[in-house]
C-alpha cells in the first residue's frame, strides 16, 4: 500500500502529548463566560485559542465558501440551504449526554465542553465523498480529552454519536431522504487518535450553525460525512454502531469511509477532488494526506473490503 507523506509535520516529530499539555494548559482562556452569558452566537470571537502543530500550511478555503456551501441534511439537501435554514437553531442551552460502557457517564453542558481542554486551532483538510474539499482553521480539542473524563470500560470497542433531531427546528428534515437522527461511529482507537477533534469554532469564531454548532466532530482522514454535526449524544458500545449513510445505502457508504483515491464510489471516481474556490482539480491522497499519522490504525485490513 502506498502511503503518502502529508504536507504537514510528521507524527514522530511532535512533542509527546503529556509535555504538550502541561506546557500549554495555563495559556488557555476558556471562553466559558461567553457561553454562560448565552452569547455563543456564530460570529462571536473565541479567546485563548492556541496553535496546533497538527495544522497544514496549505492555502485556506475562503470563510464564505466554508460557511455557505454545506451538507447538513436536517436543514435541506441543497448546499446553500443550511446557511439559510439553520440560522435560528437554538444552541443555548445545549447538553451532550455521554453514556454506555463507561465508569462515569455524564451529561455535559456547553460550558463543561468548552473547558474540557485548551482550545486549539487545527487547520485541517476535509474532503466530502462527493468530490469537493476544503482547508479550514477549525477550533476544538482532541475527542480523547472527553473520552478520558468518562473512563470507558474495557468492553467499549466503538463510540456512537448522535445529532440533534428536532423536527420543530428542522422542518426540512422531513425531506432529507436519509434516516434521522443522524448517527455516526468510530472504532475506539480511531476516536482516541489525537487528530480526531470535537470542534466548537472556525476562523477564530464560534461555529456557525450550518457548520454544526455548537459541537461537531472533525475526523480529517475520513470522508466528510463522518464529521457529524450538532452532537447531543455520545455512547460507548461493544459492537460497531449503525451510521446514517451506511443505513441509507450500504453499497455506497461503509463504516470506515477513509479517504481513498484507489477505492471508487460505485457511481464516481474518488481519485481527484476540487477545492472550494478553485477551478482545477487535484489528486486525492490516501487518508486525505494523513497517512503518516493514521495508517497504522488499519494495518492488515483490506481497505477495499472495509471501505
Ligand atoms: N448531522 C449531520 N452531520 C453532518 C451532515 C449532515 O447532513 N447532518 N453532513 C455530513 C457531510 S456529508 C459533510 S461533507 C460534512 C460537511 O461539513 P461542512 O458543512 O462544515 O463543510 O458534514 C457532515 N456532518
Ligand atoms: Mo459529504
Amino acid at each position: 500500500m502506498l502511503i503518502r507523506k502529508p504536507a504537514g509535520i510528521r507524527y514522530s516529530e511532535i512533542t509527546p502529548p503529556g509535555v504538550y499539555w502541561s506546557r500549554r494548559r495555563f495559556l488557555a482562556v476558556a471562553p466559558a463566560s461567553l457561553i454562560l452569558a448565552g452569547q455563543a452566537q456564530a460570529g462571536a470571537k473565541l479567546n485563548g485559542v492556541i496553535q496546533s502543530p497538527f495544522s497544514t500550511s496549505e492555502k485556506q478555503t475562503p470563510y464564505k465558501d466554508v460557511t455557505s456551501y454545506n451538507n447538513f441534511y436536517e436543514f435541506g439537501t441543497g448546499k446553500e440551504q443550511p446557511a439559510e435554514l439553520a440560522r435560528n437553531l437554538k444552541t443555548v442551552p445545549w447538553t451532550i449526554s455521554v453514556e454506555g460502557a463507561v465508569a462515569k457517564p455524564k451529561v455535559f453542558d456547553l460550558d463543561a465542553v468548552m473547558k474540557m481542554a485548551p482550545l486549539e486551532e487545527r487547520i485541517y483538510r476535509l474532503r466530502c465523498v462527493e468530490g469537493w474539499s476544503m482547508v479550514v482553521p477549525w477550533i476544538g480539542f482532541p475527542l480523547n480529552a472527553l473520552i478520558r473524563q468518562v473512563e470507558p470500560l474495557s468492553k467499549a470497542k466503538f463510540v456512537a454519536f448522535q445529532s440533534l433531531h428536532d423536527t420543530r427546528q428542522m422542518p426540512a428534515a422531513k425531506w432529507a431522504g436519509i434516516p434521522l437522527p443522524y448517527v455516526e461511529g468510530l472504532r475506539m482507537d480511531e476516536a482516541l487518535h489525537p487528530l480526531a477533534i470535537l470542534c466548537v469554532g472556525l476562523y477564530g469564531e464560534v461555529l456557525p450553525n450550518q457548520n454544526g454548532a455548537p459541537v461537531r466532530l472533525v475526523v480529517p482522514w475520513k470522508y466528510g460525512f463522518k464529521s457529524i454535526k450538532s452532537i447531543v449524544k455520545i455512547r460507548f458500545v461493544e459492537k460497531q454502531p449503525p451510521t446514517t449513510w451506511n443505513l441509507s445505502n450500504a453499497r455506497e457508504y461503509g463504516f470506515y469511509s477513509n479517504v481513498n483515491p484507489e477505492v471508487d464510489h460505485p457511481r464516481w471516481s474518488q481519485a481527484s477532488e476540487r477545492r472550494l474556490g478553485e477551478f482545477f482539480k487535484r489528486k486525492t491522497l490516501l487518508f486525505n494526506g494523513y497517512g503518516d499519522q493514521v495508517a497504522q490504525l488499519y494495518a492488515g485490513m483490506d481497505l477495499r473490503k472495509h471501505y
